[in-house]
């Protein structure tokens, strides 16, 4: 088995090491994490001389500064217990009321304060070729949450050039739990636009929001059948939540104009929410001297419908304790002209 690339990445002002992974295919397609906050750091495609197709930072500093900004971007990190928002951080679970830690105005975002993505994940002993096992244990109470969670989160890089993510969940106690991955995805290159790439759903509706972005509870149609090329007037402020239409082979696509590269989404979750950095500051330093803006790239994170818990007709987000909660979702990157 040929072992993964290990390396010291930086230390926490706590002195604990952050680490990272290098996974490569027999194309030369690399995919690079970090145990902070289990971050994909970058994601290099076969054959363009190092075309890096996610955003990220050269230094373990950047990503904990990013966390304390006023709105973090959460680049490329694992997002939870739940992703998304949650109103004032309060719900009901077994006839009892929870408060959550209000870390967005008073609401709840992407898990809290010492959520997944600021957490220090663990590696397992490497089980498989080209694949990195993670896992990270949330302790009983942690930003509100009920229950102990055990996270165990396997990334896989296939020589059919797919990155295939295993994200599992377990809990000492009857909880919630919506896990996402927040990559921000640009085919041309992560020092490029996003603003003519081709997106496609495998969606007609999206979930109406409250003016603080929280779901109303109905359902707005933006177009007639799934995979429509999504309208650039929707693309302007791109923070929403499509409902996937029916569990076919692929969720989403995400196409460039001219290279000739696809990348396609494959996930057993209900929604997709799709984030254009409408709130990331302006020239966010990142990786490589490159200067982030708005639409520098796109998310596309494969998860259950935000605020679920305070909605009985969205899909349950409850993982009793006996359960297994599984996020499997896949992106698949396809290029006739190359592999
Ligand atoms: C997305 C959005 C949020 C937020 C964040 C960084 O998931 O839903 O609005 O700003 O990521």
């Amino acid at each position: 088995m040929k072992p993964v690339e290990i390396k010291e990445f930086g230390q926490l002002p706590d002195g604990q090491m952050v680490y990272s992974y290098l996974l490569k295919n027999k194309h030369g397609m690399m995919v690079e994490f970090i145990s902070y906050g289990a971050v994909m750091r970058s994601c290099v495609l076969p054959g363009n001389q190092g075309l890096d197709v996610v955003l990220g930072f050269d230094r373990l500093e950047d990503y904990l500064a990013s966390m304390n900004m006023e709105n973090p971007p959460y680049f490329g990190s694992i997002v939870g217990p739940f992703a998304g928002r949650i109103q004032q951080g309060v719900f009901s679970l077994n006839n009892k009321v929870y408060q959550l830690s209000q870390n967005h105005g008073s609401h709840h975002l992407h898990g809290g304060i010492d959520s997944f993505s600021r957490a220090l994940w663990i590696a397992k002993p490497q089980t498989a070729e080209q694949s990195i096992t993670l896992k990270y244990v949330s302790t009983v109470g942690t930003d509100g949450y009920p229950g102990e969670i055990t996270s165990t989160l396997t990334y896989s890089l296939t020589d059919d050039n797919e990155l295939k993510m295993n994200y599992k969940a377990e809990s000492t106690e009857d909880t919630i739990i919506n896990v996402t991955q927040h990559h921000y995805w640009n085919l041309g290159g992560h020092d490029q636009s996003v603003e003519n790439q081709s997106i496609q759903l495998n969606a007609t509706h999206f979930l109406d929001k409250n003016t603080d972005n929280i779901p109303t509870g109905n359902f707005e149609q933006f177009c007639e059948k799934p995979f429509n090329d999504l309208t650039t007037g929707l693309r302007s402020g791109l923070d929403h939540t499509f409902v996937i239409s029916d569990q076919s082979e692929i969720q989403a696509s995400l196409s460039h104009p001219t290279n000739g590269w696809k990348m396609l989404v494959k996930s057993n979750q209900p929604a997709a929410h799709l984030f254009i950095g409408c709130g990331l500051p302006e020239n966010l330093n990142g990786k490589q001297g490159v200067s982030y803006h708005a639409t520098s790239g796109v998310c596309f994170e494969m998860q259950n419908f935000p605020d679920a818990p305070n909605h009985e007709h969205f899909p349950s987000c409850v993982l009793r304790k006996d359960e297994v909660y599984e996020n499997n979702t896949i992106f698949h990157f396809v290029n006739n002209d190359h592999v």
